[in-house]
């Protein structure tokens, strides 16, 4: 389904295909059933832009539009989303939100390296005891003279233990979400602990991982933005994150049609292909119309932010609806499949496990509803 895209964008995409198709296909199980892809396709992920693509050319990036991105991510859904993952939390919710609310220095600091994937980023924002309830965070920040120490603990950190840097939020005054500050932290900073989670369901390629901060001592010039502005960081990078999330989960709707018609234009029982039964038909159908109403949603959000307006609610749309519909169409695909979607030696039980988590992180499911609710109606759930 291509609407209006450009030829570059269209070229992108294409590119994009081609390179995960020879680096990432054909290695997917095995990272899978390993718990850990090779890093060694990062730098390669680099040279195609993936990282760059929407850091401005001034620092070392591609200065693409969000529609590319948004197909990027489809992509990498497709292919991994373990690597879809690696991309849009390092230059996606740490890059950008350095773009964003970093000072001069920061940028120059950071965003190269980050568009180059020579650095890797991680966002920690959720705690043990704060998912949807993120403006109570208990992580503090205490200034000491020039610097702040920070203590507290974060958990289920993507690219925890690979990453460089690690956005922390963390409470610098007890006035809820308005007393929570943002800090670039370098993960070499002593104090600093990263363990990784292991026996994830799905997402298994990718470094989760759990932080633990003791007295991590860091310069003033570690704020990024204001003191008292983190959550409104968090919040509006978040925003960003759904639209990559949904249009990763575009991907994994897509990769469930395309092996499902593969196997079931194949598969003969009763003499002939299991694609020739109705009810087999009745669940393409689904997916297909999954794909392509999941897929409009997302440009429908990127097209909003390249073109400046505002999209938050959209990206709640986009994330409610593409992360949904990518366990429904994971679900088919293995229906489909019959005994063979049970195993690994097809995609479709790899799909099922990666996009379980996509209905939880970054905003559950139930946390998007009640955004919409509050948009539709004008009156907050929250308070
Ligand atoms: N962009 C910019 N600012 C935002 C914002 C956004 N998208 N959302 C909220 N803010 C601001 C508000 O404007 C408010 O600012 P003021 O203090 O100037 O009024 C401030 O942040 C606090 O807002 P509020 O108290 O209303 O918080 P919300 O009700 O908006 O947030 C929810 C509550 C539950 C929606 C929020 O905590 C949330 O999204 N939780 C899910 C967290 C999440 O996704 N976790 C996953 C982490 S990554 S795996």
């Amino acid at each position: 389904m291509d609407l209006s895209l450009s030829d570059e964008q269209q070229a992108f995409r294409d590119l994009a295909r081609t390179f995960l198709d020879n680096e990432a296909v054909p290695h997917r199980t095995r990272w899978d059933r390993d718990e850990a892809v090779d890093l060694a396709i990062v730098p390669k992920m680099a040279e195609i832009g993936f990282f760059g693509l929407t850091i401005p050319e001034e620092y070392g990036g591609l200065g693409g539009d969000y529609v590319t991105y948004a197909l990027a991510m489809e992509e990498l859904g497709r292919a991994d989303s373990a690597l879809r993952g690696i991309v849009s939390v390092s230059s996606g919710l740490v890059g950008k939100s350095i773009l964003f609310f970093g000072s001069e220095e920061q940028k120059q600091e950071w965003l190269p390296q980050l568009a180059t994937a020579s650095r890797l980023g991680c966002f920690g924002l959720t705690e043990p005891d704060t998912g949807s309830d993120a403006g109570n965070l208990t992580s503090r920040a205490t200034r000491d003279g020039d610097d702040w120490v920070i203590n507290g603990q974060k958990l289920f950190i993507t690219n925890g233990t690979w990453a460089d840097v690690a956005l922390v939020f963390a409470r610098t005054s007890d006035d809820g979400p308005r007393g929570v500050t943002a800090f670039l932290v370098p993960t070499d900073t002593p104090g600093f602990e990263a363990r990784e989670i292991k026996g994830k369901l799905g997402l298994r390629g990718q470094a989760t991982a759990e932080l633990f901060l003791a007295d991590v001592r860091v310069p003033a010039s570690a704020v990024l933005g204001e003191v008292g502005q983190g959550f409104k960081i968090a919040m509006s990078t978040l925003d960003k994150g759904r639209l990559a999330v949904a249009a990763g989960c575009v991907g994994i709707v897509q990769g469930c049609l395309e092996t499902s018609v593969e196997y079931a234009t194949s598969r003969m029982q009763f003499g002939r292909p299991i694609a020739g039964f109705q009810l087999v038909q009745d669940m393409i159908a689904d997916i297909s119309v999954d794909a392509d109403a999941a897929r409009l949603l997302v440009w429908r959000c990127a097209d909003l932010v390249d073109r400046g307006e505002p999209f938050g609610t959209a990206a709640s749309k986009a994330k409610l609806f593409a992360s949904e519909a990518a366990v429904r169409a994971a679900n088919n695909a293995i229906q489909v499949h019959g005994g063979a979607g049970y195993v690994d030696d097809y995609p479709a039980a790899k799909y099922l496990r990666d996009a379980r988590v996509m209905t939880l992180y970054e905003g559950t499911s139930q946390i998007q509803k009640l955004l919409i609710g509050r948009a539709e109606t004008g009156i907050s759930a929250f308070v």
